[in-house]
């Protein structure tokens, strides 16, 4: 139906008063305010469309960003993981090289250790088996010793038993340690007769006397005092003060009984050793 209609049966039904007169008018006056309003009232529901749609645009494009930042952190957080995967792969690369080239180094150092130990093992048998012939040979030389000492004794109508000579020239401690490994000790003269038989070895040699603990009181070697000695004329003299031994000084131009000298304990001699 028509505005037009409308309005008119409306006036009809409410001007009873029966003035007609301004009629026109004022129904153009109420259907311009209805007019006006229903305008007013369209312009609401579209404001209120319009900031309902804006609303919600804007609502939609905020969880939209938030979106897309979510999805760029879970970017970045991909690719960190991937760069953080692809250095651990290296570092696990390197590690088993690593591992590897460990692994054959110790099986090189276990091969060397097996044959160090072969090695050693060898080694050792040799020591033995060397040491047992030094000790024949010690024994041998010791026996041979003994045997040239009956030689010169037979040769110098020497009759004293169970004294020998060491094998090579040493300092006094060391001819003495050599006499006592073989359960004697350098020689204690003490009568004429062992002197006599000494002396006529012909070389020079180590008897068991010295000063070296207290410098002028000679001892014998089982540390009794020198009774009787048999030194030759000026001796001993402790020459430079360093003298504190004393050898059988043998002289071929002498066959003089008093022979004996004290002696830098360095100097090398056979001794002469005695059960
Ligand atoms: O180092 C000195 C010794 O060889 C001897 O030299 C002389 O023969 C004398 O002075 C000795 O008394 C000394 O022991
Ligand atoms: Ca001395
Ligand atoms: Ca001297």
């Amino acid at each position: 139906m028509e505005f037009d209609a409308i309005y008119a049966s409306y006036e009809d039904g409410i001007d009873t008063t029966g003035q007609d007169e301004g009629k026109p008018q004022k129904r153009r006056g109420r259907r311009c305010l209805v007019l006006k309003t229903v305008c007013l009232g369209l312009i609401c529901v579209l404001l209120l469309v319009f900031i309902t749609l804006y609303i919600t645009i804007t609502a939609e494009r905020d969880l939209l960003k938030s979106y897309k930042n979510t999805a760029e952190e879970f970017n970045h957080t991909i690719n960190s993981l991937q760069d953080n995967y692809t250095d651990l792969m290296s570092e696990k690369d390197q590690l088993k090289n690593s591992f590897n080239s460990l692994s054959q180094k110790k099986l090189e150092l276990e091969t060397r250790v097996n044959d160090l130990s072969v090695e050693k093992g060898q080694l050792q048998r040799s020591v033995e088996s060397l040491s047992q012939k030094k000790l024949e040979l010690e024994t041998r030389v010791a026996s041979l010793s003994e045997e040239l000492t009956k030689v010169f004794k037979e040769g110098y109508q020497c009759s004293l038993d169970g004294f020998f000579m060491s094998n090579k020239p040493m300092s006094w401690s060391e001819s003495r340690q050599f006499c006592r490994d073989r359960g004697a000790d350098l020689i204690i003269i003490n009568t004429e007769e062992k002197q006599r038989c000494i002396s006529s070895f012909k070389e020079r040699v180590w008897i068991g006397l010295s000063d070296i603990e207290n410098e002028g009181n000679l001892k014998w070697v089982d540390n009794s005092t020198l009774i009787q000695g048999f030194w030759t004329e000026g001796e001993p003299n402790d020459d430079k003060g360093i003298e504190d031994c004393v050898e059988i000084r043998y002289s071929c131009s002498s066959s003089n009984l008093n022979n004996w000298n004290d002696l830098p304990c360095s100097e090398k001699r056979k001794g002469i050793c005695e059960k």
